[in-house]
């Protein structure tokens, strides 16, 4: 018998030439990868058959289970879609394989629909170029064939063919072996193909050439004081290396600075566009700013703080001259994310730039070379459009930017916020002085003061360490004196000019978490 029979159970068997055709299937799968990939070299990083179908994925993903999956899976996130987005495609060439045992029509329309949806992904991808459904289609077709040839050789249902042995040594090790060559093939392609798109990452070099202007308004250097001199708490200037990366982007998009421009559009007396020598050749200002993402939770990592070079945004919009009742800007990136940026965040004296640099290098690709937004006092979904070419003006009334439409709010100012880094959760601390310190944050607001309290205590005052500006986060430390021993709970509250920030906690979603940074430590 080669076709799965129902079993006395009431469950399926599942016959040796199935399971045949599922390997066939799946050798095929790899097939239709590699090919994709390869012909990606050609055809564009977002062409990628992967990538595209990711990347579709993710635009789809409603906002409460990326905030999981980034919550869970921090910045491996990408990497985990991957690995899962794999394993389902491998699931369906196997089924493909065996279906097409049994009616090779119905085997090749799943190869050819799951093609054509990887085709589509890829065609509607903000980035796609002309060829953009190439790697797809000409993959699905690669794998048609190779399936063809392997699942051939395979006796077919019901009337297994009786002019070959079925379950015969020789036959079916020259099918496991071709079977094996046809997913080495596959497999070989894919590995190629990502390696030569690593390798000719086009920004790269170019980043790698630049020469950066200075500043005609350098950014004050800090002073050694900004640092509360404790172990353990986080630099006050984070390395680029560390600087926490989110965005939707499955490959890093690649813009070449020669050919990027930002075109400045909608409710303006004037479109005006502006290109990447002349961005060089303006007057830049150099700032510290403090970026924190929305889907930080109280307590977390993504948070940075780093110096950015760049043109204040306000100069720009100037030359294009807004309508008097226009209220927000759409930024959008060349991978077609938006954000919706309040217009007066813009327009007023706060270093709103678009930044080029960071750290005194060209922006990492990761963070949005060669050009990025960076705002003070805005969540970065709202406001930090990485790789950006080109600002709407318009109203909110009008325009929805990427996570508003996933139900996240429209506007997002940072909460203000602090956290202890040490000592550690859980940690056991010796009897005695016990030293308390962290960061808090109120971008564009400034942090006044901060305050510990043990247990049910009272809040105690901290020593904050030198201000780096309104725009950036701040250090502090507390001297937790004769700190009985036993279990206590610490907590941390900042004060910005309106008062100390909430203890109410909230989810992440729709506006940025709330609530204390709270730990238990053991004094001992
Ligand atoms: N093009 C693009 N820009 C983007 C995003 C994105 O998904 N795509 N994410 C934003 C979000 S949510 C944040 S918090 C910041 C993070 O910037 P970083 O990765 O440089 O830290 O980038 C913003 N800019
Ligand atoms: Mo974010």
């Amino acid at each position: 018998m080669t076709a799965p029979t129902v079993g006395q159970r009431g469950r399926l068997r599942i016959s040796r030439d199935d399971a045949a055709a599922g390997l066939a299937g799946a050798a095929a799968g790899a097939v239709t990868v590699g090919t994709g990939t390869l012909l990606t070299l050609v055809a564009g990083p977002s062409s990628d058959p992967l990538v595209a179908v990711g990347s579709a994925f993710v635009d789809a993903t409603p906002g409460w289970l990326r905030d999981w999956a980034v919550a869970v899976l921090g910045t491996a996130d990408k990497f985990a879609l991957g690995i899962g987005e794999v394993l389902v495609l491998a699931a369906l060439a196997a089924l493909a394989g065996v279906l097409a045992r049994r009616s090779w029509t119905w085997g090749a329309v799943l190869v050819v629909a799951l093609g054509g949806l990887a085709a589509l992904a890829a065609t509607t991808r903000p980035d796609a170029g002309p060829l953009a459904p190439v790697p797809a289609l000409a993959g699905a077709a690669a794998g048609l064939f190779a399936m063809r040839a392997l699942v051939g050789r395979l006796p077919t249902p019901p009337t297994g063919r009786t002019d070959r042995p079925v379950d015969a040594g020789p036959d079916r090790r020259a099918f496991l072996r071709a079977t094996a060559l046809v997913a080495t093939l596959g497999v070989l392609g894919a590995v190629v193909g990502r390696v030569v798109t690593a390798g000719a990452r086009g920004a790269e070099a170019v980043r790698e050439a630049l020469r950066l202007p200075v500043a005609t308004r350098p950014a004050p250097v800090p002073p050694a004081a900004v640092s509360v001199g404790v172990e353990g708490v986080e630099p006050w200037a984070t390395p680029p290396g560390d600087f926490y990366r989110i965005d939707t982007a499955l490959v890093v998009p690649q813009v070449d600075p020669a050919r990027w421009r930002l075109r400045v559009h909608g409710m303006v007396e004037q479109e005006v566009e502006i290109g990447w020598d002349e961005l060089l050749a303006s007057d830049l200002v150099e700032a510290w700013v403090t970026l924190a993402c929305v889907s930080n939770p109280v307590g977390g990592g993504l948070v940075g703080n780093q110096r950015w070079l760049g043109l204040p945004v306000r100069e720009v919009l100037a030359r294009a001259v807004p309508a008097p009742d226009a209220d927000m800007v759409l930024s959008r990136s060349v991978d077609g994310f938006t954000a919706s940026t309040p217009i007066e965040a813009f327009t007023d004296d706060r270093d709103a730039l678009l930044a080029i640099a960071m750290d005194g290098e060209p922006l990492p690709p990761e963070h949005g070379f060669p050009v990025r937004l960076v705002v003070p006092g805005l969540y970065g979904y709202v406001s930090a459009t990485k790789w950006v070419t080109e600002l709407e003006v318009t109203r909110f009334e009008r325009a929805e930017a990427y996570w508003t439409t996933r139900g996240w709010w429209p506007r997002g100012p940072v909460k203000t916020q602090s956290r202890i880094e040490v000592p550690r959760p859980g940690a056991d601390v010796p009897a005695g002085d016990v030293v308390v310190a962290g960061t808090a944050w109120a971008q564009h607001r400034g942090v006044e003061r901060v305050q510990v309290r043990v247990d049910d205590g009272p809040w105690q005052d901290c020593d904050l360490a030198a201000d780096g500006g309104i725009d950036t986060w701040r250090q502090w430390r507390w001297a937790w004196r004769d700190a009985p021993t036993g279990e206590h709970l610490l907590a941390v509250r900042a004060w910005d000019p309106d008062g100390p920030q909430t203890g109410v906690p909230t989810a992440v979603v729709p506006d940025g978490a709330s609530g204390y940074d709270t730990l238990t430590v053991t004094v001992t």
